[in-house]
């Protein structure tokens, strides 16, 4: 859908993607809105031709916002992402053009620590293994080690990237299924903050050692790029699994296909891929991997949290020059 042309001196805005239709009504109200409805592929030309004469935009983890962008889209005040994860923004450069950046913290991380304890589940009980067997008609008698896996009760949960998502992840263990909880991380945790999940601070090497259970939960940069590759997965133990709702690019997946076609380790849950959408052929291949599209935070309520949240960025900072979620801070002081 694409608004009919400004009538009025209201600050114009351009959302990316399609979005809840509530969300672009009520941003509506505020704004002159061009929104893409449709959900048009759109290239980064079209974008920033779209956002010629825009004073913000409401973006997706999808749509790269960078210093070639930028330059062409001098109007530009806000990019509020409808994401936690935010390594689609160039933040130097946003910073450089004196364009704010905001993102959608907290509202997604009881869902997505849901997804990443589902994932991890699945993977180590052979969830959806078993549904793919008893669909092709292979189920014909009980076995002993039909489809057989590993406890997650009383396990050992090896947690990378402990953030708001990474320590509710080690709630649900430590609290609900009697977890042991390691985790590894830039910066340790104040020692309350580890007493009330449980969790024990340890080294990557040590962590991917004894965990039985690997979850990554770490944000994508290219610090944490292939966080696990070849070596790392050498660490961890054959009866192992291995889930990653972070970024694709924090697992080197080729290593990764490489381990789970070798019995390096046991399975894998990933929600992310290096390149996504597309996924290695490698991976598709193996049969010990649980596969989901990128939907962790894939509720009603909590993609309506988060498209509200960054559309409260875009109504406070246009208009009141404030913002709830600035990633770069820095800006709200040169507004005016
Ligand atoms: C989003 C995510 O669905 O918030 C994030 O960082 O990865 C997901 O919740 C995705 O980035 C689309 O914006």
């Amino acid at each position: 859908m694409t608004a009919a042309a400004p009538t009025s001196a209201k600050p114009r805005i351009l959302i990316s993607r399609a979005i809840f239709p509530q969300v672009v009504d009520r941003l509506a109200s505020h704004f002159d809105v061009e929104s893409n409805q449709a959900d048009e592929l759109w290239s980064p030309q079209d974008i920033a031709r779209r956002l010629q004469g825009k004073q913000g935009a409401l973006t997706t983890g999808s749509e790269r916002v960078d210093a070639a962008l930028l330059a062409q889209c001098p109007g530009l005040k806000i990019c509020a992402n409808m994401a936690v994860g935010y390594n689609n923004f160039d933040l130097p450069a946003m910073t450089a053009a004196g364009v704010l950046a905001t993102n959608a913290p907290g509202v997604l991380t009881e869902t997505t620590a849901d997804m990443g304890f589902a994932l991890m589940m699945a993977t180590a009980r052979r969830i959806t293994e078993g549904e793919h067997y008893l669909r092709a008609g292979q189920w014909d008698r009980w076995a002993y080690d039909m489809l057989i896996g590993q406890d997650v009760h009383g396990a050992t949960l090896g947690i990378i990237g402990m953030g708001r998502i990474g320590q509710a992840i080690a709630r649900r263990g430590a609290l609900g299924f009697g977890m042991k909880v390691l985790y590894h991380n830039r910066s340790r945790l104040p020692e309350a903050d580890e007493a009330a999940v449980g969790a024990q601070y340890v080294s990557k090497q040590d962590l991917l050692r004894r965990a039985d259970h690997v979850v990554l939960v770490v944000p994508y940069s290219a610090e944490s790029h292939h966080t696990i590759g070849a070596a790392e997965l050498a660490l961890m133990k054959r009866s192992a699994t291995l889930t990653n709702i972070a970024r694709g690019g924090i697992v080197d997946d080729h290593a990764l296909a490489h381990a789970l076609q070798t019995g390096q380790i046991a399975a894998a849950g990933l929600d992310v891929f290096e390149g996504e959408p597309k996924v290695i052929p490698e991976l598709l291949a193996c049969t010990n991997v649980v596969l989901t599209p990128h939907i962790a935070s894939a509720t009603v309520p909590t993609r309506l949290a988060m498209a509200n949240l960054a559309a409260d960025n875009l109504i406070d900072f246009l208009l009141h020059g404030k913002a709830l979620t600035p990633l770069n801070p820095e800006v709200l002081g040169q507004a005016g």
